[in-house]
């Protein structure tokens, strides 16, 4: 399969594959290098990225943006309640998994999906539109979450790929996409020896992630993460909504409060704002009949607006400075900063980093495309098809993670095994001395200082099963191999007991040489020594969605995407019939007109006429069948004078060529 990345953006999603020796950005249907991300609903068909952006306006109850912020969170996690303000669909608990659904009309009837099927959806789109521009074969995919995604958030997303029929060969955290972008596009400019401390940037529409990252030439190493999970350009909209908000309410005497489509128009004249003044120092605002009949109109200069987000930008230092003092450097030990995402474009917030840094910022990277071409050359280096130059990454543990048991005869019921700071992918082997079958579980233990505030603590549970002690013995040696995988997945690669063996081992001398006596013969000596005894049997309960409910989400995704072809295909045919229909009326005047009878010309006007009015009256909300054998009645006359005329056409053909020849 093709390399595929997808830069999942809270705003828009970049899609990269890696093709013709280097790595595209893949455009959208209507020529775009990003697709909104959000999903509509509506009484047909659902409205997947471009399609659902150009009717949210007028269909706010049924769209759901915002996705990648509920995906794989809890309902009850304290940060939903952060998060429902950002939302304009009702969201409700799911039952089954704890996680946020969201409540839409679709079909002409409610209905509720989960954040993980919504994702799915949006997936299964980029896939589609990848698709149709590169022909190629996508199933592996890489793709990238933010460092702040947990365990649960990055299998939520591992699953939604599954869902849209993709293998997520890696989950990727997105500024370290961006990282590894640049070490293998930059590769020239790098050193070979001494490595180039990299401050790498993002400033989304929802997030502002910082690494410091270590690069030379052929590798990296990320040394720091850290970040502002609620900081982006949503949040200038909103600030500048607000602000508005209070002044209509005074100069209009309107609460836009009070009604969510004025409202949402107001954030997207804001946004459309807060953009203008990155190029300009004063922008205009209205908007017509914002609510009641009411015109509103008003202006914002620059500096307003920096007062507005004062208390954002009082926070900009917060994560930088985490995430240096994570790396073990100073603000002068950073040889360059890069910065990316759409919201650094923002003058203030620049002028704020360069402050900080005391260096000015390099935009060396491309700004939005960045993460997408990382994911895609990190897919490729997964392909056993493609090759790469290669590139050594290793990425931040920001979470630390403990594994317990059932104390037993151990000293311990619990080991910190993949601290915050340590780096992954990683293995550890740790050794507990078992009775019998055991559950193990891996939990987040720093929660305070380390996650958003009412996080679940339980990562993961295996229960270890085959466990039985030797002969006269209560308790077995076991060794389990634990694993932060490359996606941050944590698992259990392997178990198995072991006992102790006297086994013969060559005599070494000091040379490290085999021990040979006199006689050339090797020499042995008996040694007490640990060899594996049994296998064990893991069976993992993790966050992942259980087979039973994705097999079903798979079963109605497929559904969905047949209704949605089928209403498209519907169009089609409507709109084939349409213009058929101008074409032969048109044709019959001139071309045609030769070659048919009188008779036939008015048998075939009236049909014109009359599927014409049926396609404005009762037809308007037709069958794909029905259009198709309206079109085919039309044809079955119309095919017949077109071939008296192509043959016509032929014979005169014929004639030039002979006497030509002649
Ligand atoms: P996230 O990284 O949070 O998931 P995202 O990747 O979709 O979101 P980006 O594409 O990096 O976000 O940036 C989109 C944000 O940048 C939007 O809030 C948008 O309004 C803002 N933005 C884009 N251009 C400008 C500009 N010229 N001035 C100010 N803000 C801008
Ligand atoms: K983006
Ligand atoms: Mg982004």
């Amino acid at each position: 399969s093709t390399p595929f990345g997808v830069d999942l953006g809270n705003y828009n999603s970049v899609i990269a594959c890696a093709r013709n020796r280097g790595i595209d950005i893949i455009v959208n249907e209507v020529s775009n290098r990003a697709t909104p991300s959000l999903v509509g609903f509506g009484p047909k068909s659902r409205f997947i990225g471009e399609s659902g952006k150009n009717q949210q306006t007028s269909n706010i109850k049924n769209t759901v943006d915002n996705l990648k912020r509920i995906l794989g969170l809890n309902y009850d996690d304290a940060d939903f309640e952060i998060e429902k303000k950002y939302f304009t669909v009702p969201l409700t608990k799911d039952e089954t998994t704890g996680g946020i659904n969201a409540k839409v009309r679709y079909l002409g009837e409610q209905k509720e999906f989960s954040a993980t099927q919504l994702t799915a959806m949006y997936i299964n789109k980029i896939k589609d539109i990848a698709f149709k521009e590169t022909k190629a074969n996508l199933v592996d995919i890489c793709l990238s979450v933010p460092a702040w995604y947990t365990e649960k958030q990055r299998r939520a997303a591992a699953d939604a790929c599954k869902i849209a029929g993709l293998n997520p060969v890696r989950i990727v955290n997105e500024v370290t996409s961006a990282a590894v972008g640049y070490g293998v596009f930059k590769a020239g400019d790098l050193p070979e020896d001494e490595p180039k401390k990299v401050a790498f940037i993002d400033i989304g529409n929802s997030s502002y992630q910082v690494s410091i990252a270590a690069v030379k030439k052929g590798e990296l190493k990320i040394l720091g993460t850290a970040y502002d999970k609620h900081f982006g350009g949503r949040d200038f909209d909103l600030a500048i909504a607000e602000h508005f908000a209070r002044e209509f309410k005074s100069k209009y005497k309107i609460d836009v409060h009070e009604n969510p489509k004025a409202y949402y128009r107001v954030l997207v004249a804001a946004e459309r704002l807060k953009k203008v003044l990155s190029a300009n120092t004063q922008a205009p605002f209205s908007i017509e009949s914002l609510m009641n009949d009411v015109d509103v109109s008003s202006s914002l200069t620059r500096e307003e607006l920096e007062d507005y987000v004062k208390p954002l930008l009082d926070r900009v230092h917060v994560p930088i400075e985490k995430a240096l003092k994570d790396a073990g450097l100073t603000v002068e030990e950073i040889d360059s900063i890069e910065v990316i995402g759409g919201c650094t474009r923002v003058p203030s917030l620049k002028q704020k980093l360069t402050d900080i840094f005391g260096k000015s910022l390099s935009f060396t990277l491309n700004q939005d495309e960045a993460i997408a071409r990382g994911n895609a050359f990190i897919c490729a280096t997964h392909s056993p098809t493609v090759r790469v130059r290669p590139f050594k990454f290793e990425d931040y543990n920001p979470h630390t993670v403990s594994y317990f048991w059932d104390q037993e005869d151990e000293d311990e019921d619990h080991l910190e095994v993949f601290p915050r700071g340590g780096s992954f992918p990683s293995t550890k082997i740790i050794t507990l001395f078992r009775k019998g079958d055991f559950e193990i579980e891996a939990k987040y233990t720093k929660l305070d200082e380390e996650l958003p505030q009412g996080t679940e603590p339980l990562v993961t549970k295996w229960q270890i099963k085959g466990v039985i002690p030797s002969e006269g013995e209560s308790s077995i040696a076991t060794k389990l191999k634990l694993r932060n995988d490359p996606s941050g997945f944590y698992t259990i690669e392997s178990a198995y007991t072991v006992e102790e063996k006297i086994v013969k081992e060559l005599i070494e001398n000091e040379e490290g040489k085999e021990g040979e006596d006199e006689d050339g013969e090797p020499q042995y000596k008996e040694v007490k020594k640990l060899v594996k005894k049994n296998d064990l049997e893991i069976i993992t309960l993790s966050s992942a969605l259980p087979e039973s409910i994705r097999q079903d989400y798979i079963e109605k995704e497929n559904s969905m995407v047949m209704e949605d072809k089928l209403v498209a295909d519907t169009e089609d045919r409507k709109n084939a019939l349409e213009e058929y229909i101008y074409e032969l009326r048109g044709k019959l005047e001139e071309q045609y007109s030769a070659f048919a009878s009188e008779q036939e010309k008015e048998k075939l006007s009236a049909l014109l006429l009359k599927t014409e009015d049926w396609l404005y009256d009762e037809g308007y909300d037709s069958t794909k069948a029905k259009y198709i054998a309206k079109y085919e009645e039309l044809a079955s006359i119309g095919n017949i004078i077109r071939g008296r005329y192509l043959s016509d056409q032929e014979e005169k053909k014929q004639a030039i060529r002979q006497k030509q020849e002649a």
